[in-house]
């Protein structure tokens, strides 16, 4: 038995996450797919099409997760299945995910629900989206239906995925559908999608009375939030520091703020600001969902103002690779006293060459984080398998587990990371064998 480096907490949350559009496959009625087949949208032309084909594979790819010592899945239901135009309900998707919610509890891993990732159905996009302040009350009826038909089985919910990410690619970059660029529109969409995450915690308190894991709580509820790290490109001069400054405030401190104050606060300089109270935000998250990835640098008066830092190891989709990062914003996700899930960590790496020394880097700084007094209670790393990456298309491979896209059955190919977070999450500790293995200098 090898010696520990680093003992996790007991009842600690191992697992990989997912989205339903970007593994399932088959996924037409959405807005994504839509977008997928308008020339140019997506990194060499490749559409989600068949995905991973998780929608089949599913029991076997949690077999997989099992076999790895995960207790924990996350994955997103996805809307546009089960409501395929407006209050038309198809009872086969709505079985499918019993099914799936099945599957995970035999192989006892616990489900972490998300239930807008992303994605919308194309009925709703084409009632303006985001932007049509009834989209609220729409997402308002299927949360309310999700937690009548899964909250005997699910008590984990993650309302909304990386609101400030969606707002932003979609209606300010003009990457995503609907493709715009207008900041008005993306401060709007960003405020919305905080207010329906406040909406639905509610409607989940209300409709969702079943504890199903018996562990004395009918649900547990928080969202998922992209912290990622924003400096100043060049610490000396002013305004980059100042655009740094900025954009921490509105991409990082304001989402994270709100959920503890009650009050939608976004600006930006250019851009009508938004001001909202949402009284049902406070108390809304019983944890805050860190998805972490990297840290940019950032300069004003550039023609691309968020670069990774010249010199520094970067993934297949050239974001700097800066485990220091993870623990900060661990850190900094903690200050609101919640306690911490980490919905989404991982890199970009077809070759699993660089991810196996980052990944257990970064495990031992969550460990810091927690000696530093964060509450970490789970790690779902990003992901369970390679999958579509959204206007990347299948160039950035997160997986634990390789697909290979050429071959209709999709096999699925085990990685050492794979094996070495199995070896974390069994011993729930960080061995030194396996830290050595993953080639971190000790
Ligand atoms: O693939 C995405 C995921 O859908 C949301 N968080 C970031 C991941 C990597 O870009």
């Amino acid at each position: 038995m090898s010696e520990v480096l680093r003992r996790l907490p007991e009842g600690f949350l191992w697992g990989a996450a997912t989205s339903a559009h970007q593994v399932e496959g088959g996924n037409r009625a959405n807005d994504w797919w839509r977008f997928e087949q308008q020339p140019g949208r997506i990194h060499g032309g490749d559409v989600s099409g068949d995905a991973c084909r998780h929608y089949e594979r599913y029991d076997s790819d949690f077999a997989l997760a099992e076999s790895d010592g995960h207790n924990a899945h996350r994955l997103s239901i996805e809307w546009s299945r089960v409501e395929p135009a407006h209050g038309r309900i198809d009872d086969d998707a709505v079985s499918h995910y019993h099914d799936v919610f099945a599957a995970l509890r035999r192989r006892r891993l616990l489900p972490v629900v998300t239930l807008h990732h992303f994605t919308n159905p194309a009925w709703i996009a084409d009632q303006g989206g985001w932007e049509n302040r009834e989209t609220l009350d729409r997402f308002s009826d299927f949360v309310r239906l999700c937690a009548r038909e899964y909250g005997g089985e699910v008590d984990w919910w993650c309302t909304i995925n990386e609101p400030e990410v969606l707002a932003f690619r979609a209606y300010s970059e003009g990457l995503w559908p609907p493709a715009k660029r207008d900041d008005n529109a993306a401060l709007e969409v960003m405020a919305n999608l905080i207010e329906a995450h406040a909406r639905a915690a509610a409607v989940l308190r209300e409709e969702d009375r079943v504890d199903a894991d018996g562990d004395g709580h009918a649900t547990r509820i928080g969202f998922a939030k992209n912290l990622v790290q924003l400096e100043p490109s060049r610490p000396w001069f002013p305004l980059d520091r100042l655009r740094a400054h900025f954009e921490n405030e509105k991409f990082n401190e304001a989402v994270m703020d709100a959920p503890l104050t009650g009050t939608i606060a976004l600006s930006i300089p250019g851009a009508r600001a938004v001001r909202r109270s949402v009284p049902a935000l406070r108390g809304s998250c019983d944890w805050f969902g860190l998805n972490y990835y990297t840290r940019w640098k950032v300069k004003m008066f550039a023609p691309d103002p968020h670069v990774a830092r010249a010199g520094g190891e970067r993934s297949d989709l050239g974001w700097e690779i800066w485990p220091p990062g993870f623990e900060q914003s661990l850190v900094r996700a903690g200050r609101g006293g919640l306690p911490v899930l980490v919905t989404e960590h991982g890199f970009a790496d077809a070759t699993d060459r660089t991810r196996p020394r980052a990944l257990v880097k970064s495990l031992l700084h969550l460990g810091c984080a927690i000696d530093r007094g964060v509450n970490v209670i789970g790690y779902l790393h990003w992901s369970l398998l390679d999958n579509f990456e959204w206007a990347d298309g299948y160039r950035g491979r997160f997986g634990l587990y390789r697909v290979d896209f050429g071959h209709p059955d999709r096999p699925r190919t085990r990685t050492r990371s794979a094996d070495l977070l199995a070896r974390i999450a069994h011993a729930n500790a960080i061995p030194r064998d396996v830290a050595a293995e993953a080639g971190v200098a000790l």
